[in-house]
């Protein structure tokens, strides 16, 4: 698969901005992801995915602005280790997917978050995780409060979500990280400014003290 690396700001007629943000989707297998992709771009779910690894695009309004979403729906199974350096350079942001039937797909979340948090600055790789599968609550394996704790701990955000049954609660969850992906953009271009100005005024001074 070729993935190529486009410039996250396009200027377009009228000196309009459009936005890319690129979205990760890892998680164990049959979790739902595919089915969350398809709910999201298709607002359908229609039951059968077979698996197939693809990068998938939608342009969004969010908060006025013109937003180009692309989605890599992964193939990663319960290894952490399936997981591409390729991928994590892509992402801009991840969506962690569990079955909240399936216990292991709750620990391998945990995991993947360790891969991908690995090295970096929790605040620098917005993460946000998912709890699938809400609508069938009879076989539920893993408490919301399981969820909610992780991500808390892990500063994540947290949905539990059903793609089978509802399409707004995926909106929320790929809006949410558009949103922290956003976020952390703005923090680093205002920490890069300061920077800028720390070298500056040092350069300054640095001259003044020698001269
Ligand atoms: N009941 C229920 N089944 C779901 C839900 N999401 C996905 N599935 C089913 O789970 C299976 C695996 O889904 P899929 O999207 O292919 O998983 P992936 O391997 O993570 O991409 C399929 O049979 C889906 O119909 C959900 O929210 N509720
Ligand atoms: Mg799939």
């Amino acid at each position: 698969m070729v993935v190529e690396d486009r410039s996250r700001v396009e200027v377009m007629e009228g000196n309009q901005q459009r936005v890319e943000v690129n979205i990760l989707l890892l998680g164990g297998r049959s979790v739902g992801k595919t089915a969350l992709t398809v709910r999201f771009l298709t607002r359908r779910f229609i039951g059968e995915y077979g698996d197939i690894e693809s990068i998938y695009s939608r342009v969004d309004r969010i908060d006025g602005q013109e937003t180009c979403i692309n989605i890599w729906d992964s193939l990663a199974g319960l290894n952490s280790s399936s997981i591409s350096d390729k991928q994590l350079q892509w992402a801009d942001g991840t969506i962690l997917v569990y079955d909240i039937c399936d216990r292991g797909s709750f620990e391998a979340v945990r995991q993947q978050l360790q891969l991908i948090r690995r090295g970096r600055k929790p605040s620098s790789v917005p993460v946000v995780i998912v709890g699938n599968k809400r609508d069938l609550q009879q076989h539920r394996r893993v408490s919301g409060e399981e969820g909610q704790l992780l991500a808390l701990t892990e500063r994540c955000g947290f949905f539990e979500v059903s793609a089978a049954e509802t399409y707004h609660g995926v909106l929320l969850v790929f809006h949410q990280l558009v949103d922290l992906v956003r976020e952390t953009r703005a923090l680093r271009k205002s920490v890069a400014r300061v920077k800028g100005i720390v070298r500056t005024v040092s350069a300054v001074f640095g001259k003044k003290r020698a001269e």
